[in-house]
């Protein structure tokens, strides 16, 4: 019997158009012989929707304008249309959707669904609370300053937070946010008026903030897939056309970025990769899916796990697919994984 699974797509998140695009792929993606599919939009201001319309439309965001195929009275709870969807898999990325928010309301709904559950995907949110499992458990991280708004919320405070950074690590330094993603908020630090403004900039998205040593850095990225028994991919390489691999890098400059899969680095580097990522989605709870992000330093060639991102891009060209697809699950078979892996712990769980 056809499963029907809920897509969800959208979010209150500053991710909402990768969340799109990710959607309008999966949507495609999905080996429409074995399921059906129920969507489910979210806005950017929060409201749940039933759509009904063209999938192309969720892509350019006119799905949000398509009236007669939007269904706004439904319940999540017991309702016709959402007693139908036997799993569901949120195509979320970022606030909301993937810091275990919504894991919870499906928790709440008691459905299957794809992906982290609620602790993993929080801890993963939180990149400070994050870089703490993993150091705890013998993963090498980068070298942060944690900063909380009050630290900076006068003049005084903020020169007394600039020299504890400057006391703590070397320029350039990493300013973020620790709950974002899509490098918004992200800032390179060159000098104390630029970690100044860095640190103005940031605290608009989060009232914590991480400051980092800037590691002059290779970027190698691993797939993880499972869930008690999870396995990592071979590791691809970002080879960003920016000066770091920003927001513009990463979605609107096109064919700047490279994409190397696997990574071209030493077997042993390789292995030491993939074991910290399995041991890193171990740690932190994972299920069904985490894309573990990690600094090759290009000078003393040390490793660092820079994030776990547990709802990762999800395009069928984006690189936790991609690493898949060379590994030998092409993006259809790897939906299809990934739901069976959310019925698979509903049943352990439930
Ligand atoms: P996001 O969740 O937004 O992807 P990241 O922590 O991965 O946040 O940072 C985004 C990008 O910023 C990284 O891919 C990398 O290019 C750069 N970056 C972040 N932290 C550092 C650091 N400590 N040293 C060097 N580059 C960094
Ligand atoms: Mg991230
Ligand atoms: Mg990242
Ligand atoms: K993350």
């Amino acid at each position: 019997e056809k499963k029907n699974v809920g897509v969800v797509f959208g979010g209150k998140s500053g991710e909402y158009d990768v969340s799109l695009l990710s959607a309008y792929n999966v949507i495609n993606g999905i080996n429409k012989e074995k399921f059906d599919i129920t969507m489910i939009g979210i806005t950017l201001e929060g409201k749940f929707y039933i759509y009904k319309g063209d999938v192309e439309k969720i892509k350019t965001n006119e799905w949000i304008n398509d009236s007669k195929n939007l269904i706004s009275d439904f319940s999540l709870f017991d309702g016709d249309i959402i007693n139908n969807v036997d799993i569901i898999f949120p195509v979320l990325h970022g606030q909301n959707g993937e810091d275990g928010r919504i894991q919870g309301l499906f928790e709440m709904m008691d459905k299957p669904y794809v992906g982290c559950e609620v602790l993993a995907s929080s801890v993963c949110m939180d990149k400070d609370i994050a870089k703490r499992i993993f150091r705890s458990v013998g993963i090498p991280v980068v070298d942060d300053v944690l900063v909380f708004n009050t630290d900076i919320e006068t003049d005084k405070l903020l020169e007394a937070t600039l020299d504890r950074c400057e006391e703590n690590l070397p320029y350039p330094m990493f300013v973020k946010p620790v709950n974002m993603g899509s490098s918004v908020g992200i800032s390179k630090a060159k000098d104390r008026d630029s970690l100044k403004e860095a640190l103005l900039k940031a605290v608009k998205f989060d009232t914590k903030i991480l400051v980092e040593k800037g590691i002059n850095a290779r970027e190698i990225e691993v797939a993880v897939l499972g869930n008690s028994h999870p396995e990592a991919s071979y590791p691809g390489e970002i080879v960003s056309c920016k000066e770091f691999y920003d927001y513009e890098a990463k979605y609107l400059s096109g064919d700047g970025s490279r994409i190397d899969i696997p990574a071209k680095i030493d077997d042993k580097i390789i292995e030491k990769i993939r074991t910290y990522a399995v041991k890193a989605f171990k740690a932190v709870g994972g299920s069904g899916l985490s894309r573990v992000d990690f600094f090759l330093d290009k000078d003393s060639k040390d490793i660092y796990l820079n994030e776990a991102n547990t709802l990762p891009g999800f395009t069928n060209i984006s690189m936790y697919a991609k690493m898949w697809d060379y590994m030998g699950i092409g993006y259809s078979d790897l939906i299809e994984k990934l739901i069976d892996l959310g019925f698979e712990r509903y049943e352990i769980k439930h």
